[in-house]
């Protein structure tokens, strides 16, 4: 394994050939600075909210969520600062864990459900990206789904014990209480509290698209959550590599936590824009099952990962997606005599063997147009 994933390997010199793109495949970004994305902050009024979620849907197909630090009751849905923050450090942590813990985890089959890989997107097209993944799914409910998830590292953050034990321990109780599965369960609440916020933004989605209020709930919404644990460890010269190559999201909706170090471009304009993160904001982009449902009302933008020479940078993105069996195509409310279907109506699943099997790289800038047709008419 250790041969295989970056992070495990000592720090490189040089670019070695396999992951190196020629220039024109890689059209640096336009923007000497990083451009800070339309802010939604959640805890404005329901109209506020819906409202600036589609107007920063329909300029960017991008926008930063703002989480509520005290969750107002009405949308009991906030990620709190400490939860993200806990998330980052474990996650941080994980990477730093030697390869006998992780060892077990590792898989280059891309129908393991939990399994930790480099480099591939999609296994399909022999290029390798600077980049680690540690891939975790999830039901819901969670029931035991999360067993199989990484135990370690084992740091148990303290705002997790119950106020009486912080109180009544002594050092060597909250030592031993220190010894629980702290990724599995940080992972957890992250994901089941992200999931919500996700959930959350798709009913403000109908109040403002004029959906009826549960249209994303059932199938739509219904697949196993997919988390990215990404990791891009420093690169020698991020000039000839990629962190992730231009795609669009294939499901419903993305939550991004971007860590704090810039890395996200997204297509903008016929160029590439860096994306500043706001610290404890989640960016979120529409899937493309999002525009094929609002028949390109909203759009799914193309977005990839650079390197950077200095700092290793750790994200995590939750994907709500559509079951296999779902049959996603434009919801009537968007069609017309004079807005037809742009899009087929066809199974989520079918719809992935098409993406999966579409050669990513052909052009450098809109490599996922071909993923788009897929579907489109
Ligand atoms: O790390 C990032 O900024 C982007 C991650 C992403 O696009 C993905 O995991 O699909």
């Amino acid at each position: 394994m250790a041969n295989n994933m970056l992070h495990l390997t000592p720090p490189h010199r040089e670019v070695p050939g396999c992951y190196a793109f020629p220039a024109e495949k890689i059209q640096l970004g336009t923007s000497a600075a990083a451009v800070s994305l339309p802010v939604v902050d959640i805890s404005r009024s329901r109209d506020e909210v819906c409202r600036a979620i589609l107007d920063a849907g329909k300029e960017m197909g991008f926008f930063q969520a703002s989480h509520i630090v005290k969750p107002r009751p009405v949308v009991n849905h906030g990620v709190p600062d400490q939860v993200m923050r806990d998330m980052e450090s474990v996650c941080v942590e994980f990477f730093r864990l030697p390869a006998e813990d992780k060892a077990a985890l590792y898989s280059e089959d891309p129908r393991k459900t939990n399994r930790l890989f480099c480099g591939a997107l999609y296994g399909n097209s022999g290029e390798k990206y600077w980049r680690d993944c540690l891939r975790l799914a999830c039901t819901f409910p969670v029931g035991k789904s999360t067993e199989d998830w990484p135990g370690n590292p084992q740091r148990f953050p303290y705002v997790y014990l119950r106020r009486s034990e912080i109180m009544d321990a002594n050092l060597k109780f909250i030592s031993f209480v220190a010894t629980k599965h702290a990724y599995r369960e940080v992972a957890e609440k992250f994901t089941v509290l992200t999931r919500g916020l996700g959930m959350e933004l798709l009913r403000l989605l109908c109040q403002s698209l004029e959906l009826r209020h549960d249209y994303f709930e059932g199938d739509l919404s219904g697949s196993d959550v997919i988390l990215h644990v990404n990791h891009y460890p420093p690169c020698p010269d991020p000039s000839v590599t990629l962190g992730l190559p231009p795609h669009c999201d294939r499901g419903l909706i993305t939550l991004l936590h971007p860590g704090t170090v810039p890395g996200l471009e997204i297509a903008y304009k016929g160029n590439w824009i860096k994306v500043e993160p706001l610290p404890n904001a989640f960016i979120v982009n529409f899937g493309l099952q999002l525009e094929v449902v609002t028949n390109g009302l909203l759009k799914s933008i193309e977005h990839r990962a650079m390197t950077n020479v200095a700092r290793a940078r750790t994200s995590v993105a939750t994907f709500i997606m559509p079951t296999q069996a779902c049959l996603v195509g434009p919801a009537g409310e968007f069609l017309s005599e004079d807005n037809p279907p742009r899009y087929r109506t066809m199974t989520y699943g079918e719809f992935s063997r098409g993406y999966a099997a579409v050669n990513m790289g052909s052009s450098p800038l809109h490599i996922n147009t071909d993923l788009k047709n897929i579907q489109k008419i």
